[in-house]
């Protein structure tokens, strides 16, 4: 998802690609050196704004627009880097290379009308002084950007189109085993930044669909109060991406949890998702309860055809 946004140059870094580039321009001899300078110089400043405005454009083009991202990722972005700094550093990029752009014209108009060598270099050098300029006011949110974007790279690729289904539950209670059991493919982990586990994306392919299932090691398998505020918040974007919530219980109880602490835990995870739930038994070969949730068992496959038709009656 945020994968392919570019490393991004520091002022200094910037402002040396720009000159080294300019630099090694050359111009077509002629005896006239006023005129040969003239094209030379212009030829540079050229280079170097042409360097300075792609470079800007491929950072302003390659950060998402947050507004038109998936809420999802809104809120992870949000939670993870000032949005109000990202979206003030994305302008004052396109601010700098129209600033750039402007003074190349204007220094490329005065070397024209310049009736001296020493004029034309002058020039040039101005140009180069307040490009130069301009980049280095520029530096803090360059560096900020980097940082943001190293950030954004760990953000999880998940499916957002894709119907989504996230499993809770105390830890093993078999969460990660019903996610394999349940997915056509072995389920990718994908680092989550709120979590040091990171997340399993599975899909299930049924009946020409596909559903993406999400197992979240470390978030939704203890008491919300437990946690501080930012593991809150992750668990939070979770909202926007689970259209359905897979409960799992472990009647039991070799999991370590006792059934009344695991429906603990349900109805908190009731309370605070407004998402349906679909409530499983597990280990249904070992413990199966008189109640009416659907029963399942991870490892022998018994009930499991049963939940996927739940799942898909869903969506
Ligand atoms: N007997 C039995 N054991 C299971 C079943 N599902 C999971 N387990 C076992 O329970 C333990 C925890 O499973 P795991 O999927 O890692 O739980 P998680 O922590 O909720 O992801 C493992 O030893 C599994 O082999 C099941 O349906 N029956
Ligand atoms: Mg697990």
């Amino acid at each position: 998802m945020f994968r392919d946004i570019p490393t991004v140059l520091t002022s200094e870094e910037l402002i040396d690609k720009m000159f080294r580039r300019a630099k090694k321009v050359e111009v077509a001899y002629s005896k006239n050196r006023l005129l040969m300078e003239r094209n030379l110089s212009i030829a540079k400043i050229y280079t170097a704004r042409d360097v300075a405005v792609s470079t800007l454009q491929k950072y302003i083009d390659s950060f998402p627009y947050v507004y038109k991202l998936h809420p999802f990722y809104r809120t992870l972005i949000d939670l993870l880097v000032d949005i109000n700094f990202y979206k003030k550093s994305l302008s004052s990029l396109k601010w700098a290379s129209g600033r750039i752009d402007l003074f190349a014209s204007k220094y490329a108009s005065k070397i024209k009308g310049a009736g001296k060598v020493e004029e034309i270099l002058k020039f040039r050098k101005e140009f180069y002084g307040r490009a130069a300029s301009i980049i280095k006011d520029i530096g803090p949110q360059l560096k900020y950007l980097n940082e943001a974007r190293n950030i954004m790279r760990k953000i999880p690729d998940v499916d957002v189109s894709e119907p989504t289904v996230v499993i809770a539950g105390y830890p093993n209670v078999g969460k990660s085993a019903l996610v394999e059991r349940l997915s056509s493919a072995k389920p990718e982990i994908a680092p989550y930044p709120f979590t040091t586990k990171g997340i399993v994306v599975g899909h299930l392919d049924v009946k020409g669909r596909r559903i993406q299932i999400i197992d979240t090691p470390g978030l939704l398998d203890r008491p919300l109060k437990k946690r501080n505020s930012i593991e809150k918040q992750g668990i939070l974007a979770l909202k926007y991406l689970a259209e359905l919530i897979i409960f799992v219980l472990d009647p039991s109880e070799t999991c370590g949890y006792s059934l009344q602490e695991q429906k603990h835990l349900l109805s908190e995870i009731k309370r605070d998702f407004k998402t349906t739930i679909l409530v499983v038994e597990n280990k249904s070969d070992m413990v199966k309860t008189n109640s009416e949730n659907i029963k399942v068992s991870a490892i022998s496959g018994e009930g499991i055809r049963e939940l996927v038709d739940a799942i898909v009656e869903h969506f």
